[in-house]
């Protein structure tokens, strides 16, 4: 999301289980990312793309008023239903039939295939150019067809080559791939 709003930053990379570092303090959760931006602090990576996609409108990235019921829809849908059901089957767990009724994602292929036909709805997930939206709701299916989480049906691999093919994509993968490395001398 930083490389699409062309924005300066810095980058901070974090030790997991490093008990020198204070990121307890940046956030209370432990989990990456977070951004500091105007003292600010952002978690949760569909806030910050929401967050950041407002605090730079140039980058048109925001949502239209035409865009922002499906930008919202999916946003949402991304963090809430789809985040908990694909994690929870990732490890082998899933509600029971009876028990659907009390998880706000019902079962994991009721998710799948309502996010395969979201995604194949339109060239992309508000509509019919790239969002803020589509930076949080294609990490979550080209993560999910790289680690597996997700089948590999046509309509995620069809939005994922579209989501994938764009320059802050590839000054993003090879600024990880680079810090990547150099943790890896460490
Ligand atoms: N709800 C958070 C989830 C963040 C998250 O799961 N972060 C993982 C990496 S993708 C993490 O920090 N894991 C390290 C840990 O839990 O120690 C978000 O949307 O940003």
């Amino acid at each position: 999301m930083l490389e699409e709003i062309g924005a300066p930053y810095e980058r901070k990379v974090i030790h997991f289980g490093d008990a020198a570092n204070d990121f307890s303090a940046i956030n209370r959760m432990r989990k990456v990312p977070v951004i500091v931006h105007k003292g600010t602090t952002v978690t949760e990576c569909p806030a910050i793309c929401a967050y950041l996609a407002d605090a730079f409108p140039e980058a048109g990235l925001a949502p239209t008023s035409g865009e922002r019921g499906l930008y919202y829809r999916w946003l949402f849908f991304a963090a809430g239903p789809l985040e908990a059901a694909a994690s929870n089957h990732s490890v082998g767990w899933d509600p029971a039939p009876d028990k659907q009724v009390m998880f706000g994602y019902g079962d994991f292929k009721r998710v799948m295939d309502t996010l395969e036909e979201a995604v194949s709805a339109n060239p992309y997930i508000a509509g019919d150019r790239f969002t803020a939206a589509d930076v949080y709701v294609g990490a979550h299916v080209w993560w999910g067809l790289q680690f597996g989480t997700f089948d590999k049906r046509p309509g995620f691999e069809d939005y994922v080559a579209r989501i994938i093919d764009r320059d802050g994509y590839r000054r993003a993968t090879e600024k990880d791939d680079a810090d990547m490395a150099q943790m890896q001398k460490e």
